[in-house]
């Protein structure tokens, strides 16, 4: 029997969208979380992605990584209208490629320095770095807000992987500090993305972290 695809997760910003999508789709994977740079996995972790970072979906032996590629494969896997083919499709890329780096890229300074970095040092940014971080986040909310107004959703009449990328952030807006309340039409689509129980709690159920007494699962290393 062909075992079931893996797709390894942690708790973070692009796991999180990996986990939370393969959960609204019902994908058949299994969801194994993962330390990918913790020594007790580290080496098993790097023939499955080099970069040993998560998402990753190991099917039939094969790694994809990269959150992207994997949302791809699990609405093939699943609901392909959720990346559609032809020109819904370039839109939803679009979305993707746009908010990876004009949105997400931006604010992610927040998300980082105001919630991952005082966990292990109290070293602060420089001022000048997060006013720029924060004059591009909000270029790019504005447009994201502009485009919404109107619109229920960015690609269509349906929720698509378009909208599930462009709100990486959103959950953690408010105690990165990010000033989503300034924009109406994204505190409403993040609100309709909320009403999404995969969105809203993608780890329901799911243990935190791997058991690093043991073998990483599903490594062959
Ligand atoms: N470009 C990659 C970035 C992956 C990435 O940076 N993953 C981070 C979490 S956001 C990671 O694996 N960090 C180590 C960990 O979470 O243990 C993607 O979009 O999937």
């Amino acid at each position: 029997m062909t075992p079931r695809p893996i797709l390894y997760f942690s708790r973070n910003l692009n796991p999180r969208v990996a986990v939370a999508f393969a959960r609204h789709l019902n994908a058949p994977v299994d969801l194994v979380p993962a330390s990918p740079r913790h020594p007790a996995h580290e080496e098993a972790f790097r023939p499955i992605n080099p970069n040993r970072l998560v998402p990753v979906l190991v099917e039939n032996g094969k790694s994809l990584w990269e959150t992207d590629a994997i949302a791809m494969r699990l609405s093939q896997m699943t609901d392909p209208e959720f990346w559609p083919a032809g020109q819904a499709g370039a839109e939803v890329q679009m979305w993707v490629s746009w908010s990876n780096l004009h949105l997400t890229r931006p604010g992610s300074s927040f998300y980082f320095h105001r919630l991952v970095r005082p966990q292990f040092s109290d070293e602060e940014p420089d001022p000048a770095f997060m006013e720029g971080e924060m004059r591009q986040f909000r270029e790019g909310a504005a447009v994201l807000n502009d485009y919404l107004s109107g619109r229920t959703w960015l690609v269509g009449a349906r929720p698509t992987y378009a909208d599930f990328r462009a709100a990486t952030l959103f959950p953690f807006a408010i105690p990165a500090g990010l000033p989503i309340a300034e924009y109406p039409d994204i505190v409403r689509w993040h609100g309709q993305l909320m009403a999404l129980p995969a969105w809203r709690d993608p780890f329901a159920g799911l243990a935190e972290h791997p058991d690093q007494t043991k073998p990483l699962e599903g490594a062959t290393a």
